[in-house]
This record gives structure tokens, C-alpha cells and sequence, in this order.
């Protein structure tokens, strides 16, 4: 009976040692697992252990470690450039053919009144072409519908084509220029692109875009961070680099000198030899006061490593009006050279193409037609015309 009572006891000593010991085991291989480096096993006693002895079992438990450690992400090979507007027209046709479907089927009646006129300017006007354009356009179709007596809606589609085209004015330059300068001492310097606009508009996002291009046309590209208004810009920006293998220029700290790190860009895209630096900015209210200040300061500081090759505004083709204010004030303050329209896939207003033009008397460069990764295109004057008239 005391021998079987012994037995118990024995057995259930065991299982609790046994049971203590499995717990232990999980809880020390989650602390080795902690950091993304790989710690060497140690003995109990701290002491780093040989491969072979008592602590052997822990050699052979990290193992699995180093091998479940993540892959570097593999980098994406961006879309090729060429022919994006194409890929991208239905998209703008989509959400730009009330304007072009509009327009042609009041050219197609038999007889054109006053009201089919007046009716043709409204349309124009939706589509937020700009009050001068508009006229233009019309002075011109009238003449030659009368002159040409046109009906046939083949023709009159072919009339409202070519006279569309000349008020986007297809002469313009709207290469981005992305090949730097040559120094003094014979140096090749890098192209630097400053983005600026207002916030919300899809600075960060064009040139996360914009460096896909580049890296598409196998050009090297460093990015400046000088966002410095929250963290997470500087992340945002840096995720898109790190996508096609770029590197991000920033500040860790909130609210640093925006300034300091365009130039510490700009000084390394110059260090590396780097074909093209890209400078993102803050997004600020047309009104901020400081917004004279502080782009100057960027732009001064940057000047002073490398000229800058292009300002490019960012705007939203969804705004309007409000878009073309901001391109005013933008287009006192910061010298812009071209001009990037985004979101043009959500908004049958294309017409503000042609709007923001005039109004800055610079060319638009680039387009943004979707969220993804590629959807941004150079502009295509012909493409984005036949993207109007579906
Ligand atoms: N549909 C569409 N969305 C776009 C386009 N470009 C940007 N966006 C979206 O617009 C939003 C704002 O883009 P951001 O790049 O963060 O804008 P930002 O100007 O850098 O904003 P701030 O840094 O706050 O000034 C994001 O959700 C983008 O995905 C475009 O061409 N089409
Ligand atoms: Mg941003």
C-alpha cells in the first residue's frame, strides 16, 4: 500500500517537473525570437554556449530562426513609359466623354440656333476650360462650320478635334527635365525636381510615381524627404522608393529644417553622381503666411549645390476654380515649370487642362490617372483630346 502510495507521489513529481520544464522551453525560444537580428544561444548561466554541449539543443532550435528571418522584398520593375496615355485614354474617356459626347452631338443638328451655341459654351464652361479658351474654340468652329457647311458627324467630329488640340497647343515642351547640368570643373550634375502644391493634391504619391518612370528608364534616383511636417510623410515617400530600390533623404525628427534636408538630397544625389534628385514638399494652404519664406528658403539652398532643373505644381483636376488660385499663388512663389495634373480620372472636367495653362503660361507635363503605382503618364495633347471625345 506505502509502496503503491511512493509510486503516486514519484509519478507525480515527474509530471509536474516535466510540465514546468515544457513551459519554460516555448517562453525562452520567444525571447531569442524578438529582434530582426539573430542573437548567439547562451547557456542557463548567460555564458555564450559551445555547439555541441549541454546547450546543444538551443543551437539546434535557432536554426529555424535564421531561416524563417524575411526575404528583402523583391524590387518591381515599373511599367515601361511609352504608351501609358494609351493604356490610360479609356480611363479618361470614361469620366471625360460627357464633355466630348456633348459637344458632338449639339455640332450634329441640322441647324445650328443661338441656344445650340450658347449651349456649346455652357458645356465648355462645365468642363472648366476657362471663360477665353471656350470663346476661342467657338469663334473658331463657327466660321468653319458655316464655311464649310459641315454635317457629316465624321467631319464635324474631325473639326472639333483639330480645334480642341489647338487650345491644349500641342507646340508646347512638356519634357520633364531630368538630365542635370554640367559644373564648372566639368562635373555632371544632378537634374533636381522640386513638387510643390497644396495638400491633398498627390505630391507625395507623383513622386513616388515619377521615380517608377525614371527607374523604368533606367535613370538613378535619390528621393529628399523635406516634408518634415509629420513622420509619416517621410514614410510614405520611402515605401514608394524602396519599391524600385531608391533611396530616401530624411529627417527623423518632426519639424526639422525642410530646407536642410532638400540640400542633404541634393548633396548626396551629387556625391552618388545620381541622374535625378526628387524633392518632395509639405502641403500648405495658398495662404499660410511663410509660404513665400519657406519655399524661397528650399529653393535657395538647393541652388546652392545644384541648379534646379524643374518646379512642377501639383495640382488636383477635381478642384476647379479653387485649383487654379492655388496654381496662381504657386506660379508667383516658386518660379513652376510645368505642371502635373492629377486625379484627371475622376473628373469630367478635363477642360481645366487648358485653364491652368493660360493661367500660368506653363505647359502640363505629366497626368495622374489612378491610385496605382503606374498611373501616371506624360501628357499627350493628341491622346488626351481623343480621351475627351470618347
Ligand atoms: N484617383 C487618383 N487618386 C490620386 C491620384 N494621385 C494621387 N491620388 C490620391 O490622392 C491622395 C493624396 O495623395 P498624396 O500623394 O498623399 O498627396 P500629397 O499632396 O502628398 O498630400 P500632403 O502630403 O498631405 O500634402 C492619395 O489617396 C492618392 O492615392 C490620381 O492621379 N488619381
Ligand atoms: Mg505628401
Amino acid at each position: 500500500m506505502t509502496d503503491l502510495l511512493w509510486l503516486w507521489i514519484l509519478l507525480g513529481v515527474v509530471v509536474v517537473v516535466g510540465g514546468g520544464a515544457a513551459l519554460l522551453v516555448p517562453r525562452s525560444r520567444k525571447r531569442r525570437g524578438g529582434g530582426s537580428t539573430i542573437a548567439a544561444p547562451t547557456t542557463g548561466d548567460g555564458r555564450v554556449a559551445e555547439p555541441g554541449t549541454a546547450a546543444g539543443p538551443a543551437v539546434e532550435e535557432a536554426a529555424p530562426e535564421a531561416a524563417v528571418e524575411p526575404a528583402a522584398p523583391a524590387l518591381e520593375t515599373p511599367e515601361p513609359v511609352a504608351g501609358r496615355m494609351v493604356r490610360l485614354r479609356d480611363r479618361l474617356a470614361r469620366t471625360g466623354s460627357p464633355l466630348g459626347a456633348r459637344l458632338l452631338s449639339v455640332l450634329s443638328r441640322d441647324h445650328l440656333t443661338e441656344d445650340d451655341w450658347d449651349e456649346l459654351e455652357e458645356t465648355l464652361l462645365l468642363a472648366d476650360i476657362g471663360a477665353g479658351p471656350a470663346e476661342e474654340l467657338l469663334d473658331a468652329l463657327r466660321t468653319r462650320v458655316r464655311v464649310l457647311g459641315v454635317r457629316d458627324p465624321k467631319a464635324v467630329r474631325d473639326l472639333l478635334r483639330e480645334e480642341l488640340l489647338k487650345v491644349v497647343d500641342p507646340s508646347l515642351d512638356r519634357e520633364v527635365a531630368t538630365t542635370g547640368p554640367t559644373g564648372a570643373d566639368g562635373e555632371r550634375l544632378p537634374a533636381v525636381v522640386l513638387v510643390v502644391g497644396v495638400n491633398g493634391t498627390g505630391k507625395t504619391t507623383t513622386v513616388g510615381k515619377l521615380a517608377r518612370v525614371l527607374v523604368a528608364e533606367d535613370r538613378s534616383v535619390v528621393l529628399g524627404a523635406a516634408d518634415t511636417f509629420r513622420a509619416a510623410a517621410a514614410d510614405q515617400l520611402q515605401t514608394w522608393g524602396a519599391r524600385v530600390g531608391v533611396e530616401t533623404v530624411r529627417s527623423d525628427r518632426d519639424g526639422a529644417d525642410p530646407a536642410a534636408v532638400a540640400f542633404d538630397a541634393v548633396r548626396k544625389g551629387r556625391d552618388d553622381g545620381t541622374d535625378v534628385v526628387l524633392v518632395d514638399t509639405a502641403g500648405r494652404l495658398q495662404n499660410k503666411a511663410g509660404l513665400m519664406d519657406e519655399l524661397g528658403k528650399i529653393t535657395r539652398v538647393i541652388t546652392r549645390e545644384a541648379p534646379l532643373a524643374e518646379v512642377l505644381l501639383v495640382l488636383d483636376a477635381t478642384t476647379g476654380q479653387n485649383g487654379l488660385n492655388q496654381a496662381r499663388v504657386f506660379g508667383e512663389v516658386a518660379g513652376v515649370t510645368g505642371i502635373v495634373l492629377t486625379k484627371l480620372d475622376g473628373t469630367a472636367r478635363g477642360g481645366i487642362v487648358v485653364a491652368v495653362q493660360r493661367e500660368l503660361g506653363v505647359p502640363v507635363k505629366l497626368v495622374g490617372l489612378g491610385e496605382g503605382p503606374d498611373d501616371l503618364a506624360p501628357f499627350d495633347p493628341e491622346q488626351f483630346v481623343d480621351g475627351l471625345l470618347g
